[in-house]
């Protein structure tokens, strides 16, 4: 089964919370995903200090032990971009999915033909896409 690092937005908002949690338990049905508390309702966003340098190590560490990166960025989030960039350095294939009746991506991912990027308008085209990237 492959490793997935499912990326999504914590400290920039959590609007999208249960969209992520969808698409993860999806995954799981045939892949594994190692940051599946991206989707968890009880992250405690106020959380400061020492834990974040934890964070950073583990998320790294994953990244790196990962096969792929997917990232939802409907929502945008420095954390999420900044992965997308350290995943690209360190040539790990990404899937970026954004809706596109809600916003406009960023150039620097749009613009990079490193990324693929899977523009949607219903939640339901991503899970057949999700199917061809992890077959
Ligand atoms: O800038 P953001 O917080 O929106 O960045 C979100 C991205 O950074 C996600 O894709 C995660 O992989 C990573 N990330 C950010 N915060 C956490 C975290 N915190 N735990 C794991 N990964 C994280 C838990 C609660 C925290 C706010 C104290």
């Amino acid at each position: 089964m492959k490793k997935v690092y499912f990326a999504g937005s914590i400290r920039g908002g959590r609007v999208d919370a249960e969209l992520y949690r969808r698409l993860i338990e999806y995954m799981q049905k045939t892949a594994i995903v190692l940051t599946e508390h991206i989707g968890s309702p009880h992250l405690n966003l106020m959380e400061q200090g020492k834990r974040d340098m934890e964070i950073y190590d583990q998320d790294m560490a994953w990244l790196r032990e990962s096969d792929i990166l997917i990232g939802e960025c409907t929502c945008p989030s420095l954390g999420v971009g900044y992965e997308l960039a350290y995943a690209e350095k360190i040539g790990k294939p990404c899937h970026i999915f954004y809706d596109r009746t809600k916003t406009h991506l960023s150039a620097m991912l749009t613009g990079n033909p490193y990324f693929h990027i899977h523009p949607y308008s219903d939640e339901s085209e991503i899970y057949p896409l999700i199917d061809a990237i992890l077959n």
